[in-house]
């Protein structure tokens, strides 16, 4: 199919479902890619048929988004950098959560819309009601698609930072200040008082074991499995 000839997302047709859908949240370095790897371990050891994917990105054309919302040489304003992160999770949801989903597989996502929330509500738009009520509009579009579990791995700011320095190169949010994570903190504990059925708070403390085991007591408690 075509991308002219797609159906926007609010035409598909999204019952029954048969996967579960879990996503990852979290503050640069918080460890949710060590934690999805356990996860999806432990699913492979249930005989749990998942896909793990990730945003932005998931899908070829997201990935292309994604190369260049992360290259620290973009020079875009804040409602672009929003738009386009609706352009590539449209694209995503459409191409690969949604299919994944209708066939049973269950979806382990590396960040979703609440990452736009705390990033660009919070992070860049300082948590100004405007710019979250525009957000919020956004999201409508996905609310039947939302996760049913969202885990939000909490480790304080300059803890996730000293973890994700050790790596050589830093992306376009990694290259933000200390400040600007910390709004992004505040706006992933503000999701989870509002949300607490769906999002979880995980203590991101401790080993990487340790970590793994409290989500996956998590896991089994929320999805009852
Ligand atoms: N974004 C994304 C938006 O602004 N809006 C949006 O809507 C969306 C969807 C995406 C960027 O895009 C932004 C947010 C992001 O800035 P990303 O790839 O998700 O980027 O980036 P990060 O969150 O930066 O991912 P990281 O790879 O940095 O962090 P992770 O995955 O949380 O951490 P991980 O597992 O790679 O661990 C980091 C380091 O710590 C170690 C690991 O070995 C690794 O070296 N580690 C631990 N060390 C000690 N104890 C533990 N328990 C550890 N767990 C892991």
């Amino acid at each position: 199919m075509s991308a002219s000839t797609q159906a926007p997302l609010s035409h598909i047709n999204t019952t029954p479902t048969q996967g579960r859908f879990i996503s990852f949240e979290g503050t640069e370095g918080v460890g949710k890619t060590t934690a999805i790897e356990q996860l999806c371990a432990r699913l492979q050891v249930r005989g749990i048929d998942y896909l793990r994917t990730r945003e932005p990105g998931g899908s070829p054309f997201a990935e292309r988004l994604r190369d260049i919302l992360l290259d620290p040489a973009t020079d875009i304003n804040d409602d672009t950098e929003l738009l386009l992160m609706f352009a590539a999770r449209c694209d995503h949801m459409q191409q690969v959560i949604l299919p994944a989903l209708q066939r049973g597989t269950w979806v382990i996502c590396d960040r979703f819309t609440d990452s736009t929330v705390a990033y660009q509500g919070f992070g860049r738009a300082h948590g100004d009601a405007a710019v979250r009520c525009k957000i919020d509009m956004l999201i409508e579009q996905f609310v039947e698609q939302l996760p049913e579990l969202t885990l939000w791995l909490d480790l304080p700011v300059l803890e996730g930072m000293a973890r994700a320095n050790k790596r050589s190169t830093a992306d376009r949010f990694e290259q933000q200040a200390t400040e600007f994570f910390t709004r992004v903190h505040k706006g992933f504990s503000t999701l989870a008082d509002e949300q607490p059925e769906r999002i979880q708070r995980i203590n991101a403390s401790g080993t990487a074991d340790e970590v793994g085991a409290r989500i996956w007591q998590t896991v089994k408690e929320k999805l009852d499995i």
